[in-house]
């Protein structure tokens, strides 16, 4: 009966044992259950208040996770290692995506909400009928500036601007590849989608030459250093600028009258989901029109979302420099797919400027 008891006691150890250990490896990998979802977003994008939302009206919880680049963001999907429900990719990075066959195609029927976006933003070249993503936030890059620290006689219009001598050690530049090597071909007036090895290598050399002028290459500590006035200029987003803005009335934003980017960040789903019923919850919640608008005043990038517009401050919806006319987007560039080899490049490149500032 002794030894029953111990064989009976030794396999409720072991069972508990192995369910706390089972547990812990699938929260580890972000192994979702029915009741768990896993966001993969880019850092500072979302107002948190809306993630304890969902998950008092769902009672799903979510597990969240931020990158702070696409090809970030890409590595630790294709390296499998956690698998996230929904992630926030960016339009190249989508075509790259589904080229690679990493996502899941969109069921329309669970996101009524869809019908609160600008058909402006819907069916674009890099996802024809958004079979796989949906747009979340979209925007410009160009310059930041505070015309209160800059010497006088001097102004800021385009890209070319940047390299006067008067901003020594003034400039802050955003971490990215695709955009610090954008601003070198559109100064020397080719595409920021250009794959020309020369004209890349003559992109590069007139970077170099802005190194006196850059202070420090950042993530989001832009806003921050923007705001105390640590620095003078910073090359990013157009999102980050209105948040600066908003901290800081001197400081104003432009699009470079050389030409810049255009980009869209987008929800989508990859293969590796686990809870692809609740991704879809997710997405259709953050389209809700009242979501959204909160969303946006609270992120302060700009909404695909018509239907939030209304449920927005005036004086936000109306501001050219981050809801510009169509005549103007028109003019900037989408970043285009280029393909593993040149994206690569680009990386190099880009590694070959910072390793230059050293
Ligand atoms: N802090 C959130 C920044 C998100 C910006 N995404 C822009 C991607 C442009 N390719």
């Amino acid at each position: 009966m002794k030894n029953l008891f111990r064989a009976f006691l030794a396999i409720v150890i072991v069972s508990v044992i192995l369910i706390v250990a089972i547990n812990r490896l699938n929260a580890s990998q972000g192994f979702s259950g029915s009741d768990t979802l896993t966001v993969y977003n880019w850092g500072d994008y979302i107002d948190e208040e809306l993630i304890s939302r969902f998950q008092e009206e769902t009672g799903i919880t979510i597990i969240y996770e931020t990158f702070d680049s696409n090809e970030a963001m890409m590595t630790k999907i294709q390296q499998g290692g956690t698998s996230y429900d929904v992630a926030v990719p960016s339009e190249y990075m989508v075509e790259k995506m589904v080229e690679e066959d990493l996502l899941l195609e969109l069921d329309h029927s669970l996101l009524p909400n869809m019908q609160n976006l600008d058909e402006r933003f819907l069916d674009m070249a890099f996802d024809p009928g958004n079979r796989y993503s949906l747009p979340y936030f979209w925007g410009t890059v160009g310059i930041v500036f505070n015309p209160t620290l800059l010497p006088e006689g001097t102004e800021i219009t385009g890209w070319d601007d940047l390299w006067n001598p008067a901003f020594e050690n003034q400039i802050l530049l955003i971490d990215g590849a695709r955009e610090i090597m954008g601003m070198g071909l559109n100064t020397l007036g080719y595409s920021l989608n250009d794959t020309n090895p020369a004209r890349l290598q003559e992109a590069l050399d007139k970077l170099k030459e802005l190194t006196p002028n850059v202070k420090a290459i950042v993530g989001d500590e832009n806003k921050l250093l923007m705001q105390n006035e640590e620095a003078a200029i910073a090359v990013g987003w157009s999102g980050d600028a209105a948040d600066i803005m908003w901290e800081n009335e001197d400081i104003d934003y432009v699009v470079p009258e050389e030409g810049s980017n255009l980009w869209f960040d987008n929800f989508v789903i990859p293969k590796t989901a686990r809870n692809v019923e609740a991704a879809h919850q997710f997405i259709n919640f953050m389209m809700d029109p009242e979501v959204a608008a909160q969303n946006t005043e609270y992120v302060s990038y700009s909404t695909p979302n018509k239907a939030a517009l209304e449920f927005m401050p005036e004086d936000m919806v109306e501001d050219e420099r981050f809801y510009p006319e169509p005549e103007l987007t028109e003019l900037l560039e989408v970043y285009e797919n280029l393909g593993q080899q040149n994206l690569a490049y680009y990386n190099e490149l880009f590694l070959q400027f910072k390793m230059y500032r050293k």
